[in-house]
């Protein structure tokens, strides 16, 4: 069982004030509409409707948390001894490149998304969403110069890889990690950016997003101890 199986909603945002005051660090999954980036969240949690997976790209604007640990927690997060439970935050962040979105909704999107990435502390890193048939359009790039001073890890998830045929999944990955490796600092040094294919339908590429996940949230020692502890049960039956 992994740990990203206790996920719960936490709050929704729709400005950087209203971000929860929590000191855990917090993983923000980041794509355009329609890229996946539910489906993938819902799989990786095991739960059917914890990111809505929206028919109509481009309604969910707000930031979304979900907490990982205190599984109990709930929406009772004032109770503050409960939510020093909390391990870790995943942080659902709103679709971008819906065409219809207004002008001044996209700017809202821009400063929101923009500033979230480049400024929250607790931000440990960046989960990319990516269609792996239409890998890296403008606003990803966008994303990845937004985020890529900062240092953190990005680790690329390029969904619906069911949709392509072997040969071309492994170009489309091939592609991403040429352009997440083109990205150096000041050094020359590449950043820690990381890529693999997914398929939610498929179910391939969980385990591999999985244990990313968790070692980038810091989570691997939990995670291990919990597996442990279930194959102590199970050898004790
Ligand atoms: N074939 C296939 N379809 C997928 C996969 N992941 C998502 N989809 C479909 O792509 C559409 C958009 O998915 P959604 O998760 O809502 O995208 P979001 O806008 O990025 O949150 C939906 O119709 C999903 O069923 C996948 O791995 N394979
Ligand atoms: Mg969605």
């Amino acid at each position: 069982m992994s740990l990203l199986w206790q996920a719960r909603f936490f709050t929704t945002a729709n400005h950087l004030r209203d971000l929860p005051n929590t000191q855990v660090p917090e993983i923000a999954f980041a794509g355009r509409s329609n890229a996946g980036k539910s489906t993938a969240i819902n799989v990786l949690c095991n739960q059917k409707k914890l990111a809505f997976a929206s028919k109509t790209p481009g309604r969910t604007q707000h930031i979304n948390y979900f907490s990982l640990g205190g599984a109990h927690v709930g929406q009772h997060r004032k109770d503050e001894a409960k939510v020093d439970e909390i391990r870790a935050l995943l942080v659902d962040l709103p679709g971008y490149g819906y065409a219809e979105v207004s002008g001044s909704a996209k700017q809202h999107w821009q400063e929101l998304l923009g500033d979230y990435v480049q400024k929250r502390e607790q931000l440990a890193a960046l989960v990319l969403i990516i269609d792996s048939r239409r890998p890296f359009t403008a606003l990803d790039i966008q994303m990845l110069e937004w985020f890529a001073p900062t240092g953190k890890p990005i680790h690329c998830i390029l969904t619906k890889a069911d949709k392509l045929n072997r040969n071309d999944a492994a170009n489309a990955l091939r592609l991403a990690r040429s352009i997440l490796s083109s990205y150096v600092d000041e050094e020359g040094k590449p950043f820690p950016f990381t890529a693999q294919l997914f398929s939610a339908l498929k179910r391939t590429g969980l385990e591999e997003a999985n244990d990313r996940i968790i070692e980038l949230l810091g989570l691997s020692e939990l995670q291990d101890a919990g597996a442990q502890d279930h194959s102590d049960e199970k050898s004790e039956k």
